[in-house]
């Protein structure tokens, strides 16, 4: 008998991937993004106010930085350091930065926020203020993220330091499964392209074709589950070695964990962080939440 299979999500972030993410995020049933967008938008006057202007902002997984361009000019921002493993992407989106708010003092760092970052010498260490949106902290386990909100906490450490974070909360299960198995097949395409992108990086012969999509909410650990699964038994080669699938045998890809807003601020405290106070849609699917250091 073979473990279970899993790849982690981060290698569904290639070219490809990221511009099937992209889609993603403009998908009818993806919803998180756009709520994100609306929280901001809508309640952007009493976020600032809890924030505070002449913020250093600092943004792991910064990508495009179009969200940090927004924030950045609602708390009139002094300096802006976004963190991504794609560095190269980075250092294009914070020129567009600088160019777009010419008095902000604007750097890229490479790198990835799970293995520690080095910031910029000489960067204030008063008023730093985390920023995390795009829930992408579910996509860790509890613990996992329990120590990545840590690290957080360290990077914004020193006088005023606070976070800014998006966190997606937990809702009807249809509405999930929706957001993650479009009827447009856009994470469908998504999913299987991690096997493309790893038969690149480790020389294996995944046939994407051979892989369905499965998407589902598991209700015990309040998170959406990904997999692929076999549509018939295959053995999977790569140089020195192979493994066998029997039809339906899955491979795991990703989780995203769906939190009750109570549970979530534990999780903050746990960390480190006081004084949260969060911002909600109408409908309460989602959160941004702000917390000193
Ligand atoms: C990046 N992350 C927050 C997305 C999510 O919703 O968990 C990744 C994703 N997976 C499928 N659709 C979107």
């Amino acid at each position: 008998m073979w473990p279970q299979a899993q790849i982690s999500p981060k290698y569904f972030y290639d070219q490809r991937g990221s511009e099937l993410f992209e889609a993603i995020t403009r998908l009818p049933e993806y919803y998180p993004t756009r709520t994100e967008r609306a929280i901001l938008d809508g309640q952007g006057a009493a976020i600032g106010r809890a924030i505070g202007r002449r913020r250093v902002v600092i943004e792991p997984g910064a990508g495009s930085c179009a969200k940090a361009l927004r924030l950045c000019r609602l708390v009139q921002a002094t300096h802006f350091v976004g963190v991504d493993i794609s560095a190269d992407y980075l250092e294009g989106a914070v020129a567009r930065l600088r160019t777009a708010l010419p008095g902000l003092d604007a750097r890229a760092v490479g790198g990835d926020i799970t293995a520690g970052i080095a910031l910029p010498a000489g960067l204030p260490q008063a008023r730093r203020l985390v920023f995390y949106p795009g829930s992408s902290i579910g996509n860790f386990d509890p613990p996992q993220a329990l120590q990545l909100l840590r690290g957080m906490h360290t990077l914004a450490a020193g006088e005023e330091g606070a976070l800014l974070i998006g966190v997606d909360l937990r809702k009807d299960a249809a509405v999930l499964q929706a957001a993650y198995d479009d009827a447009a097949g856009v994470t469908a395409a998504f999913n299987r392209n991690v096997l493309t992108h790893l038969n690149r990086l480790i020389g294996s012969d995944f046939d994407p074709a051979q892989w369905r999509h499965e998407a589902f909410f598991d209700a015990h650990h309040s998170r959406v589950e990904m997999h692929l699964a076999a549509r018939s038994p295959q053995c999977v080669r790569w140089p020195g070695g192979e493994r066998r699938f029997a039809a339906c045998e899955r491979i795991h890809t990703e989780n995203s964990y769906k939190y009750r807003l109570p549970d979530f601020m534990e999780l903050l405290a746990a960390a480190g962080f006081r004084q949260p106070q969060a911002w909600l849609d109408r409908r309460g699917w989602y959160a941004l939440v702000h917390a000193r250091t």
